[in-house]
């Protein structure tokens, strides 16, 4: 018999690799089971590069990737994982001790992004150690059965050992791998707790906004922003699942009198709905990422009161289940708009995706200064002495919302007939309300555009307006607004770091 070539060798060595690194995967994802999806291998190691992801490669990756961003990050981490395993299992063809000591300290790697993620415990150390011990136990067990296979003397039985020894781990572990997901997926699934919440009655039922809130404008999205299309934003990997039964809200730090609740006694507060935009600092001029919704919640300010404030305390700094934390001030909680604890969005009990079973929401502030999703924790401190997560990475550490405005009809480039044009789009500058939006044309003088109803400060306000005698040819159509306390949108162009963009939104129509 011929031995493998050179190509053959390398080959064989990258498969032996692949295995050796799935098979370690696949006995990760299965530790995971008992230790919680998120100290899985991959997940704990793409929740650790989000966290060092430097704020230009975040902006980049939200510009490009959108909600999408995940995936990116997930197929990165197994790409750079196979290539690594790749590369070692060639390794172990002339090195064997030391390719299989570097297996196990990718393992011990992993074991330390898991172990310093905020939400963990000691327990997350434990898949990918046991990932990266049986990584570099197959790796030497499957790289002499390919030496053997591949020397010139080789019998048929070495083959066979190395093609069935390969074979078989690489199905073993591919089941082991999805079984072990799936198994994850079962044992933390909350959908049937969150099934069964009843919702409490609100307190003060708010009436349906009126028709009015929305101009008569086809392609104008609406008012309501349906539950499905509500943008999400968020650093979690993997979605955060708290059962209502196990979920606790603690109050603390600087107060006279700390306590916890429960779910239960959650519930047993007043509730209110409360028609609210939520804004990403993220948005670009004339982005995406944006909804409206109403919302069910208990006011925050007189659970801050039970607690007492100390005077000097100035920040919420509130946590999640999964470790993030933001703060917030607490003169934006305790002036008087409705800084609520949401259990529902649209009718229903929030997604899980949206923060269920709880979430923080205070108007006027953009998400990553109020917004806190699976809440369970109020720190209550000084911005003086605590960073939130963002803080570091860039934004600022206060952050209401600007007075921004869109035209969502029509598309820009699109194409319209000459005559009259409807132009219609939203507005918002949440908690002041929206006092006027206007548009120019070409340059041409600013226009009053027709606002629709108001609904509450908090929220968008659409708007249309009717260009007369719009003549053939291509035109820019920019909007701007003016805010309740009687401050135009201004003009200046900033990005989205440190604290939200500015600048006009500008359309080309091209009228025929
Ligand atoms: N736990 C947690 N809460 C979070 C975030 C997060 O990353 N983790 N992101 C915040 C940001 S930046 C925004 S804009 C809003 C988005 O809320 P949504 O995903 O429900 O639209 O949630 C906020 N709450
Ligand atoms: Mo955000």
């Amino acid at each position: 018999m011929r031995s493998a070539s050179r190509g053959g060798r390398i080959a064989r060595g990258a498969l032996v690799g692949l295995v050796a690194g799935g098979a370690g995967l696949a006995v990760g994802e299965l530790v995971a089971v008992a230790t919680g999806e998120a100290s899985a291998p991959v997940t704990a190691a793409g929740n650790w590069a989000i966290s060092i992801t430097p704020t230009w490669l975040e902006q980049f990756a939200i510009r490009n990737f959108g909600s999408n961003d995940k995936t990116v990050l997930l197929i990165g981490v197994y790409v750079t994982l196979a290539l690594a395993a790749a590369v070692d299992g060639v390794l172990a063809r002339t090195r064997l001790t030391l390719a299989s000591i570097l297996t196990a300290v990718v393992g011990v790697v992993g074991a330390i992004a898991a172990v310093t993620r905020p939400a963990a415990d000691t327990s997350w150390l434990l898949p990918s150690l046991l990932a990266g011990l049986a990584a570099a136990l197959v790796l030497p067990w499957l790289t002499i059965l390919s030496l053997k296979e591949s020397e010139p003397s080789a019998e048929p039985s070495e083959r066979r050992r190395f093609v069935l020894g390969t074979l078989g781990t690489a199905a073993g572990a591919l089941v082991a791998g999805y079984g072990g997901d799936a198994w994850i997926k079962r044992r933390y699934d909350v959908s049937a707790a969150r099934a069964k919440v009843v919702l409490p009655t609100p307190a003060k039922v708010l009436p349906r906004p009126p028709a009015s809130v929305r101009p008569n404008v086809r392609g104008l999205r609406p008012f309501f922003t349906p539950t499905s299309q509500f943008y999400r934003v968020d650093t979690a990997l993997t979605l955060p699942r708290v059962d209502p039964r196990d979920w606790k809200l603690k109050i603390h730090g600087m107060v006279d009198r700390p306590f916890e609740i429960t779910f239960d006694e959650l519930l047993s507060y007043r509730f209110e709905e409360h028609d609210m935009t939520l804004v990403c600092v993220s948005n670009p001029v004339a982005g995406p990422y944006l909804g409206n919704a109403r919302w069910l919640g208990t006011p925050l300010a007189p659970l801050l009161r039970r607690a007492g404030v100390h005077r000097r305390a100035d920040m919420i700094l509130s946590t999640s289940t999964d470790g993030m934390t933001i703060g917030s001030p607490v003169e934006a909680v305790l002036d008087g708009r409705q800084a609520i604890l949401a259990v529902a969005m649209n009718g229903e009990a929030l997604p899980i995706k949206h923060g269920f079973p709880c979430r923080m929401l205070i108007p006027g502030l953009y998400g990553y200064v109020s917004a806190t999703k699976w809440v369970t924790d109020l720190n209550l401190t000084t911005f003086a002495a605590s960073d939130a997560y963002w803080t570091p990475r860039g934004y600022s550490p206060q952050a209401p919302v600007k007075t921004s405005s869109r035209i969502d009809v029509p598309a820009s480039g699109a194409t319209v007939p000459a005559g009259t044009v409807v132009l219609a789009g939203t507005a918002w500058a949440t908690h002041r309300g929206i006092a006027a939006v206007e548009v120019q044309i070409d340059n041409g003088a600013w226009r009053e555009a027709t606002l629709a109803a108001a609904d509450t400060p908090d929220t968008w306000r659409q708007w249309s307006y009717r260009w007369a005698n719009a003549s053939k040819g291509s035109h820019k159509v920019k909007v701007r607004a003016t805010d309740g306390t009687g401050a135009v949108q201004t003009s200046a162009v900033q990005g989205v770091v440190p604290n939200g963009a500015t600048g006009y939104h500008t359309i080309t129509v091209q009228v025929s």
